[in-house]
């Protein structure tokens, strides 16, 4: 293995991870395709300063000209941001590619799990994950955020996963996968834009030390993988069931229609439901955002104690 060479480190991060400080690293689909522009930029940049007032240090992920980057700087972020879906999103398999021909990328949750660990950084926050897609069964369409998650030593806090997923199959395969599904101050799945899935998680944690001392004992014994953190958004984000599924219902629908398919599925009904929703969805979205970079933060900070 030889990646140092391909991974720039920003200075303030690389300092952080040499004296065991607090570090969170963040990812970058989420602002190339996951949010529109101006209000994706101004949310990477607010996540960032929350992490900084949880005590952190912010390392947003992407790869920009072939270098991996963890840390990037407020133009970089800008960049990203305003660039949006041309940007090419990158998962694990496209890594090799985008970084021999010195290319841009935004990177999933995935391939910010891969270089989060290759700086040394122990946890991600983020916003939702890839899991397995409604009608997988026929489809295939599982992400690759999962087998991540099963092999790479990186915990990601979310909000729990959209029902543009199938939630009960995501939690069949993350358990055959042997990855902790952790839930903070409840034992339900987080929906995402709702606090209810009515699915359990395996365990409950209460607080960021609790969490700390799993993510401590998991590396101690040498468990592969990483750890997969649901966080409900707060109550007052918190969106109407019956509004968010019948929006998703009708973005799925429309997926179809169109033979929508690939690592486009994930991105176009993202925008779809945001545009059916009249835009209501983004102000949660952004919100359980913060949310989760403040436990990520606070958790990061229990564990450089430990
Ligand atoms: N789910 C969300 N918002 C997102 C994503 C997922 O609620 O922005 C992004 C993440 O970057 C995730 C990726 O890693 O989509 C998953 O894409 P796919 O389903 O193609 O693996
Ligand atoms: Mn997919």
């Amino acid at each position: 293995m030889n990646y140092e060479k391909y991974l720039d480190i920003a200075p303030e991060v690389a300092e952080a991870v040499k004296n065991g400080n607090p570090v969170v690293a963040l990812e970058s689909t989420i602002i190339s395709h996951g949010m529109p522009y101006p209000q994706n930029v101004e949310t990477a940049l607010n996540v960032e300063q929350v992490i900084r007032d949880n005590g952190a240090v912010p390392a947003t992920i992407a790869i920009i000209g072939g270098r991996l980057k963890a840390g990037l700087s407020k133009d970089q972020i800008e960049y990203l941001g305003k660039t949006g879906q041309a940007v090419t999103k990158v998962s694990r398999r496209d890594l090799p590619l985008i970084v021999a021909r010195g290319m841009d990328g935004a990177t999933t949750v995935a391939t910010t799990m891969i270089i989060a660990a290759m700086a040394g950084i122990p946890i991600f926050a983020t916003g939702g994950i890839g899991g397995v897609h409604r009608g997988a069964q026929q489809t295939f369409d599982i992400s690759a955020d999962l087998e991540e998650l099963a092999m790479t030593p990186v915990t990601v806090v979310c909000a729990g996963a959209k029902a543009i997923l199938d939630l009960p199959l995501t939690l069949e395969y993350l358990e055959t996968k042997g990855v902790p599904v952790l839930g903070y101050q409840t034992d339900e799945l987080a929906a995402f834009y709702s606090r209810h899935s009515g699915l359990k998680v395996d365990y409950q944690v209460d607080s960021p030390e609790d969490l700390a001392r799993a993510i401590f004992v998991k590396r101690e014994l040498g468990l592969q993988g990483g750890i997969l953190v649901s966080n409900p958004i707060p109550e007052e984000y918190s969106m109407d069931r019956e509004v968010i599924d019948k929006a998703i219902d009708q973005a799925i629908r429309e997926a179809e229609e169109k033979g929508i398919h690939g690592k486009e599925t994930t991105p176009f009904l993202l925008a779809r439901i945001k545009d059916i929703t009249g835009g209501d969805s983004l102000d949660s979205n952004i919100q359980l955002v913060y949310n989760n970079a403040a436990l990520a933060a606070k958790t990061a900070v229990a564990l450089s104690a430990l």
